[in-house]
Parts: structure tokens; sequence; C-alpha cells
């Protein structure tokens, strides 16, 4: 595994910090188009056997840029599980409301999260997923959170043929409604730590903690120690800030291989 395409310092604060990280890989030519034309002609969900229908997405799972993310944030033995579903939003569906994958327990380790793989364009009449950085740490009742409209700071992912959006397990998400012609594919996968760290498993820079702590620069700050510091994506109030960053912090250390 070259290491370059292990995560910085920054990435892993910033996964931590906002709970989701997208990776674009370079997939060979023509990949992308093959499962979705593949996923077209489906005519029934074949549920954790998507892989079996589709085996191509196993070359999107291997991708070294795929693996790197996955190394960084879950160790270098890390578990893809065996649960998988095809999302396939209908053209003219209406959209699925807010919810949390996970058990929303205002986690201090990162041991499980989603990897949430679109095959085509995704335009942002098409159905997009909705994410809400940084809800990771927050605990909704889940038929409350269902009622919730627009919520401030939600971020459509509104993106590219072949990106993988990896996301915290406790990460606010619901999905658009398709308004398009066409089908909205995404593939959820899930992933798992198998072994707690002993070291950090990305490209640790042990400088990167020196750097000064500099309060104005928490939007543009690329060094952990700023961004797990000062980082304020739901733009919360001082108190809530606070204690969310406790929980940043033992993320951290636990990723690094310290007792949380
Ligand atoms: O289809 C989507 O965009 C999101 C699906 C979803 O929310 C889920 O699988 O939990």
């Amino acid at each position: 595994m070259d290491d370059s395409f292990l995560l910085s310092d920054g990435e892993v604060a910033e996964f931590i910090v906002k709970g989701y990280h997208l990776v674009e890989p370079e997939l060979p030519a023509g990949l992308n188009e093959s499962i979705a034309d593949q996923l077209d002609a489906l005519d029934h969900n074949p549920g954790d056997a998507i892989t079996e229908a589709v085996p191509e997405l196993w070359q999107v799972l291997d991708h070294p840029q795929v693996k790197g993310a996955l190394i960084s944030l879950l160790g270098h033995e890390y578990e893809v599980q065996s649960h998988r579903h095809w999302h396939c939003k209908q053209p003219h569906s209406g959209h699925m409301n807010w919810h949390q994958d996970g058990l929303n327990n205002r986690d201090t380790l990162i041991n499980r999260f989603l990897g949430l793989y679109y095959p085509t364009d995704i335009t942002p009449d098409m159905g997009p997923t909705v994410i809400v950085p940084g809800t990771q740490f927050r605990n909704a009742p889940t038929d409350r959170m269902a009622h919730y409209t627009n919520i401030r700071g939600q971020v459509p992912l509104v993106v590219k043929a072949g990106t993988v959006a990896f996301t915290h397990y406790d990460l606010w998400h619901g999905t658009a409604a398709n308004r398009s012609d066409h089908k909205r594919h995404m593939i959820k996968f899930l992933f798992r730590r198998t072994k707690e760290n002993e070291q950090p498993s990305w490209n640790h820079d042990p400088e990167s903690k020196d750097k000064p702590t500099d309060w104005n620069a928490r939007d543009t700050a690329a060094d952990p120690n700023n961004i797990l510091n000062f980082s304020n994506p739901l733009q919360v109030s001082q108190s809530d800030h606070y204690k969310e960053r406790a929980i940043r912090r033992k993320n951290w250390d636990y990723l690094m291989g310290k007792t949380a």
C-alpha cells in the first residue's frame, strides 16, 4: 500500500469534526458506467448480495484511494462488513426523513462507519443524499428528528461519478426527492475496525501538534489541534462547543493509539 494514499493529520481531524470524508478515486475508464448499466438492468434488489450481482463493485472498494482512507480511519485490518445495500431512488420519488444509522451515543471511538458509492454524477434534482456535517455527536430522538425540515449547514452530496462518501455512523442524513427522470443509484457499504490502533494508521506528522494555537484560523486550519479545537461546522453555542471539543479530543487520542 502506497503511503501517499493515506490521509493527512488534517483530514483525519476533519473527519472527526465533520463526520464525513469524500474520496474521488481514479477508477478504470468505463467502470462507473458499467456498474450503473448493470444496476439499471436489475429487476429486484438483491440486498447484501448486490456484490454478487455486480462483482465490479469490489474494484471500487479495492481502489488504493478508497483503501487509503479506510486504513487511515479504521486501521490496517479493517473489515468490509457483509451488510450492504443498493439504494435505488426512483424517478419522481419523495424524500427520506432525517435519521441516524448508528446509536447516537456520543461515541468517543471510531470503530464503524458507512461508505456511500455513487456510480453516476449526482445532480441536485436526482435525490442526493443530504448530510449535516458535525451532527454525529448530537442526541436526537429519531421520531422527533424525522419532523425536522431544512437544517442549517446541511450538505447535499452532489458528487461526480465514482465518489465514495465515508460518513460517521451517527451522522444525521436523509435523501432529497428525486425530481428527475433518472434512477439515482447509491451503494451503501459498512466498514468496521477489527484491531485498536497502537499508533496512527495515517500519514501522521509528529510535529503537527506544535503549530501555534490560532482561533482566527479555525476555518482554514490544516493542523489537527486547531481543527479539533476551533472548527464549528454547525455554529453551535460556546457551551455546546466545549462539550463537543472534549469528545473530538477523545476520538483523536483513541485513533492515536492512546486510551480514550
Ligand atoms: O439513499 C440515500 O441517499 C440515503 C439512504 C439512507 O439514508 C440510509 O441508507 O440510511
